[in-house]
């Protein structure tokens, strides 16, 4: 999918939401272990009860990988039932040498159809450029949202800057806007602001809300760009809002939460910029 055409949904919808689809079996609601296809099931209800409030889902491949073959099935079978135009994030966090990043790609970006993958930095240029291609995105660790992000991320270099900073400036030089997003955490969102002036066109996928404690208004109002330039990720909060035969349902009337929430920010953001 292009920047254009996500941005196209973005406004269409309202909502720069991506839903994470997390599914877990021991967490899932106990009625669905009867299906033949659980993680299946649970994922169809889910994007059935909120596809018109997000704008893309973020299945996490560990939670389908821990089953073997039967994961990739189900992760397979959700791909296909994804509406078309809803973007479609692989959270693999891959990267190794070129010939082996060149496989991970083909893996998910042919085998699986997904249009991004989630890719971390640490082995440098030549393991992230395999994943460079045209209409399909590379969405990089730059600042996350967990606590070891600081073990890292935020020591300072020798160039004074710090080393998600250095992430952002240098991976700039390998893809383009149209090709590669970053991911930045909410959980610390008084540094989204000057993340933001390191990549202003850039998308950044924003997880941490939710389940996490991260503070969306926040991460809306210093975050966004000229065509939005936020995904922001909530799954936990959303997908197991009921562990009830309800679950679908109250996943629904999260999602629209978020949906409502994100929507007056956004109308600010495309008024201004008079887009609409
Ligand atoms: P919840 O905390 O349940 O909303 O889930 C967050 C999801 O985002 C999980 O799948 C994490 O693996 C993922 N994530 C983070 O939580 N923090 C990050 O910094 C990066 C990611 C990610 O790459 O998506």
């Amino acid at each position: 999918m292009t920047r254009a055409k996500l941005f196209e949904q973005i406004k269409a919808k309202n909502t720069c939401l991506c839903i994470g689809l997390d599914t877990d079996l021991l967490k899932i609601p106990r009625h669905l272990l009867e299906s033949s296809d659980p993680l299946f099931e649970f994922n169809k209800q889910i994007i059935d009860a909120t596809h018109q409030y997000c704008v893309a889902y973020k299945p996490n491949i560990a939670f389908y990988e821990a089953l073997g073959p039967k994961g990739w099935q189900s992760l397979q079978r959700t791909m296909e039932y994804i509406p078309k135009d809803i973007f479609t994030i692989a959270d693999a966090k891959r990267g190794d040498i070129g010939n082996t990043s060149a496989l991970y790609a083909r893996a998910f970006f042919e085998e699986l159809n997904f249009d991004a993958v989630t890719v971390t930095p640490y082995m440098g240029e030549d393991s992230v450029k395999p994943f460079l291609r045209d209409n399909k995105w590379v969405i990089l660790l730059a600042h996350t949202s967990n606590a070891g992000s600081s073990d890292f991320q935020n020591m300072k270099l020798s160039t004074g800057r710090k080393l998600y900073e250095e992430v952002i400036l240098k991976s700039q030089q390998w893809g383009t806007p149209d090709q590669l997003m970053y991911v930045v955490g909410a959980t610390q969102p008084e540094k989204i602001h000057g993340i933001r002036s390191l990549a202003p066109e850039h998308f950044f996928l924003v997880p941490g809300i939710g389940a996490q404690g991260g503070d969306m208004d926040m991460v809306l109002r210093n975050g966004m760009n000229k065509q939005c330039g936020l995904l922001i990720n909530s799954a936990r909060a959303i997908i197991y809002a009921s562990d009830g035969e309800n679950f679908a349902k109250r996943a629904g009337e999260e999602a629209l939460k978020l949906q409502q929430e994100m929507q007056d920010h956004l109308s600010r953001v495309v008024l201004k910029n008079g887009k609409l």
